[in-house]
């Protein structure tokens, strides 16, 4: 009986040893948070935000924990491609996109002939980043940007960022009331970063500001960063081949950073099992990836393999993942054959 009570105080001085220090650790980090906003705002201010819009913005930053969790760990490394893809990219997600597309053809149509970005490009990247709107993030990404410049592992460029968007709520191009997005920091329903506003975004139908949620401003921007990165309209992205075991290591891309050892099609030809039945000019620059080598413990090394073109590598552009490429483009071929 004795020993249980005092088993039963140990655990209670232990459960509270932990919450004290927790608590003592969460305040010690809103202290230095705290310290961190105000040397920022004096950072923003020298470089070319006014006191005012620093002040008033950066005054409800709030430290996020949750942000460093999300940071930490993205689930989207530990899917293998072909799951990744089919989640992404299913019917449901292309009756969604028919059903926007029909709702707003007029502005998709015209946006598509102006910036020459196919609207089935458009509508797959929108489905792929917010499905259609639907997730535009809960985040305040005032916070959120403001928890990932103060954490270490990628301040600068967080504060980069965040700066960037300070400076375009200064000139009024965006509403600071709307600022909600994902917990990186990505706005709107293509989810873009402030410095991707700041390059690319447009206010297309001319009333002073960029609405990045709003089909308009949203379609244009996506079509105009598109144009401006070099899509080329109408040439293929990827094509999934079966590699014969001959093929050499060097040719085999698993890094969406660097796409390396490009060669034209028909130099591929003897690696290739599929190659007689592949309907795309053999003449094209291609590169190999396959994705799942370095992702998947004990992943089969030459499936899923895949040729990619330039476009894929524009759209890795825009994200830098090899899968996130694969399902934008397959989600894009999917409403090509319904619209
Ligand atoms: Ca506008």
């Amino acid at each position: 009986m004795l020993f249980k009570k005092m088993l039963k105080k140990l655990i209670s001085i232990y459960i509270f040893l932990i919450l004290s220090l927790s608590q003592n650790i969460a305040s010690a980090t809103s202290l230095e948070f705290n310290e961190w906003v105000k040397s920022f705002k004096k950072q923003a201010v020298k470089s070319g935000v006014s006191k005012q819009v620093a002040d008033e913005v950066m005054s409800n930053a709030v430290f996020l924990p949750s942000v460093i969790k999300y940071d930490r760990f993205q689930p989207e490394f530990y899917e293998d491609t072909h799951t990744y893809i089919k989640k992404r990219t299913n019917k449901n997600k292309v009756k969604k996109g028919l059903a926007l597309y029909k709702k707003e053809k007029i502005i998709i149509d015209k946006i598509e002939k102006e910036f020459l970005i196919e609207k089935e490009l458009l509508l797959a990247l929108m489905g792929i980043e917010t499905n259609f709107g639907k997730y535009l993030g809960k985040m305040d990404i005032v916070s959120s940007l403001s928890t990932l410049s103060f954490d270490k592992r990628r301040s600068e460029f967080f504060t980069k960022e965040l700066i960037i968007l300070l400076k375009l709520v200064d000139k009024k191009i965006i509403d600071k009331k709307i600022l909600f997005g994902s917990w990186a920091g990505a706005f709107g329903n293509f989810q873009f970063m402030p410095r991707t506003i700041q390059n690319y975004a447009i206010d297309y139908n001319k009333n002073t500001t960029i609405e990045l949620k709003k089909t308009e401003d949203s379609f244009a921007s996506a079509a105009n960063y598109l144009n401006k990165i070099g899509w080329n309209k109408n040439t293929p992205c990827f094509k999934k081949i079966n590699l014969n075991i001959n093929i050499p290591n060097k040719y085999l891309n698993s890094s969406a950073g660097n796409i390396k050892n490009k060669k034209k099609v028909k130099y591929f030809k003897k690696y290739i099992k599929n190659y007689n039945n592949l309907k795309i000019d053999k003449n094209l620059v291609a590169a190999i990836i396959t994705p799942d080598i370095d992702i998947i413990p004990g992943a089969n090394t030459y499936t899923p393999a895949y040729l990619v073109f330039a476009n894929y590598e524009k759209v890795l552009n825009w994200n830098r993942s090899l899968r996130f490429a694969l399902a934008v483009c397959t989600l894009k071929d999917n409403f090509k054959n319904e619209i």
